[in-house]
């Protein structure tokens, strides 16, 4: 009789276009969630909101990993602004991503920096996702400033890494070969500014009035607003992102060239349920797609106690992604 009840749902759920959703089984709220996969493995490298946060207070990082989505080791906090010590400590550890190379794993996370007093980006290195992890570098990659977080990072065919960040704007950088250092040749001291492709509207969707913490007042801006997850599959870059102001919904740009121009796609989901970010990212993993992205549900509708949510989808013919029902 369940057996029939869940085959039931399920057909429901095919036939009305929604897709049922995983969630990563923690005690733990699991922001920000970025995932990466390894082999077999999925992992997936999440934030952590505190139980009694009422604004945004996160000490730490956490990892969990499947091989079938269905059963989840919780490796449990393997990181936290103690390995930063530039960083402001026991809060601010918001979002992040991380990336194996060459054996290793490198870990970009956006940390305050206590000389600019704004978020910056800091990378730590480990053998595993596991940690233990440390700061090969002892200071933040990108030094903090206005917008500075939310990484996500990237190796292209012909091995040449990038990051990109934001939120209000977005930024890229080369990164090295080692990982842990940025091509300074590369656009103003190392860093390209996408603001202005972000403003127009072929590339980043349409304009709204939004905050802008840079003027302190609302313009009108374009759909983008934080949270850049890159990809490519195919010949085709993937820019998906945090978009619409708060509260967010989840859009994609698309182009040929990771230097853009990039040319808007429309949305992915609708706001998240209770929780007024969204973070998150696609991957394909065991030949299906799943969009991973934070809701507040279980905790009732508290923004700052996030929880990671996956939905399985189909990528269209042309790679396009169609738009995931998220509200059920
Ligand atoms: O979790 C803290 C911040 O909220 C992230 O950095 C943003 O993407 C938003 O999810």
């Amino acid at each position: 009789m369940k057996k029939i009840t869940v085959l039931t749902s399920l057909f429901m759920c095919l036939a009305i276009g929604l897709q049922a959703q995983i969630r990563v089984p923690s005690a733990t709220y699991t922001p920000d969630p970025a995932p990466v996969v390894s082999g077999e493995t999925l992992y997936v490298f999440t934030g952590h909101d505190l139980d009694t946060a009422t604004y945004f207070r996160m000490p730490d990082w956490q990892v969990f990993s499947t091989k079938d989505m269905k059963h989840w080791e919780n490796h449990g906090i393997v990181l936290s602004t103690a390995t930063f010590k530039w960083a402001k400590q026991g809060d601010n550890a918001w979002a992040s991503q991380a990336i194996e190379r060459n054996g290793k794993w490198y870990w970009y996370v956006s940390a305050e920096d206590t000389v600019a007093h704004l978020h910056g980006i800091g990378v730590a290195v480990a053998d595993r996702p596991e940690g233990p992890w440390v700061d090969p570098i002892g200071r933040p990659l990108i030094p903090g400033n206005w917008g500075y977080i939310d990484p996500t990072v990237f190796i292209d065919d012909d091995g040449q890494a990038y990051l990109f960040w934001g939120n209000n704007g977005c930024w890229y950088a080369k990164l090295n070969e080692d990982m842990v250092s940025i091509d300074t040749s590369f656009g103003d001291n190392g860093i390209r500014d996408m603001r202005p492709m972000l403003d127009d509207e072929a590339q980043f969707g349409p304009r709204r009035m939004k905050h802008d913490y840079q003027v302190g007042k609302k313009v009108m801006k374009t759909n983008f607003e934080e949270a850049p997850w890159i990809y490519k599959i195919g010949d085709t870059y993937y820019l998906e992102y945090a978009a619409g102001g708060v509260p967010e919904h989840w859009a994609y740009s698309t182009a040929k060239s990771i230097h853009g121009p990039w040319t808007y796609r429309g949305r992915i989901t609708d706001e998240s349920p209770g929780s007024f970010t969204i973070h998150g990212g696609t991957i394909d993993f065991r030949g299906k797609s799943y969009l991973f992205y934070h809701d507040g549900i279980p905790s009732g509708g508290n923004g700052f106690r996030r929880s990671t949510v996956i939905r399985e989808f189909k990528r269209g013919e042309d790679g396009s992604i169609p738009k995931i029902n998220i509200k059920e």
